[in-house]
């Protein structure tokens, strides 16, 4: 019998910037060919961290519509890594990060990260040294992308994976120290 751990992964930002793009780009699902549909509340991908290891992880791709925030709110809460995506060439999706801020907050959390999508969009609006600033503020790792072209994204995939295989593989110790249980469902799961 073995056990797989799983751990939870939550991606936000405004509605637009790329999150669902981003999501299924990690996963290995993207199709440019097929019309993307808005996400409404939450849609959910799975991402293999480290098949030999059991190491899953569940993507939390939430809806960046305002009205759904309270709801979204919750989620937060046992999210072991948090992904907050803007746009480059949208201003306010750049200042709305500070509206999730907040929310980072959590003990479990491994990293977070603030990732500027679609740099290979024009005019360019948010600059590279005014979102670093941010990411800095706030101890979050900073990553530039284009989740449709591809550009710079294996580094960012890269980075996510390794950061949590190293809070999760070195020492037994420390895997322990994480609470790998959802409030609201299931992380071990034994087969
Ligand atoms: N130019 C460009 N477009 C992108 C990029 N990432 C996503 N998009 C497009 O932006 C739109 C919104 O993407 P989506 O992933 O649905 O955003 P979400 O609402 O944050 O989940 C879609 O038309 C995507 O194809 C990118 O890096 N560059
Ligand atoms: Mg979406």
């Amino acid at each position: 019998m073995s056990t797989k751990t799983w751990l939870k992964i939550v991606l936000c930002g405004d509605g637009g910037v790329g999150k669902t793009t981003i999501a299924q780009k990690l996963t290995g699902t993207l199709d440019l060919s097929k019309n993307r549909e808005m996400t409404v509340g939450i849609d959910f991908h799975h991402l293999k961290i480290s098949e030999e290891n059991l190491i899953h992880a569940q993507i939390w791709d939430l809806g960046g519509q305002t009205q759904f925030r309270d709801f979204q709110e919750k989620f937060f809460e046992s999210a072991h890594v948090l992904i907050l995506t803007f746009s480059v060439v949208r201003f306010p999706s750049f200042l709305n990060i500070s509206s999730w801020l907040p929310l980072i907050k959590n003990e479990n959390l491994i990293q977070t990260y603030l990732i500027a999508n679609k740099i290979d969009s024009n005019p360019r609006v948010v600059s590279r040294e005014d979102a670093l600033k941010i990411a800095q503020q706030n101890n979050m790792r900073y990553f530039e992308i284009s989740a449709l072209t591809g550009e710079n994204f294996n580094d960012f995939q890269e980075d996510l994976i390794e950061s949590i295989k190293n809070a999760l593989l070195p020492s037994q110790a420390k895997k322990q120290f994480l609470d790998i249980s959802y409030k609201n469902g299931r992380t071990l799961e034994k087969e």
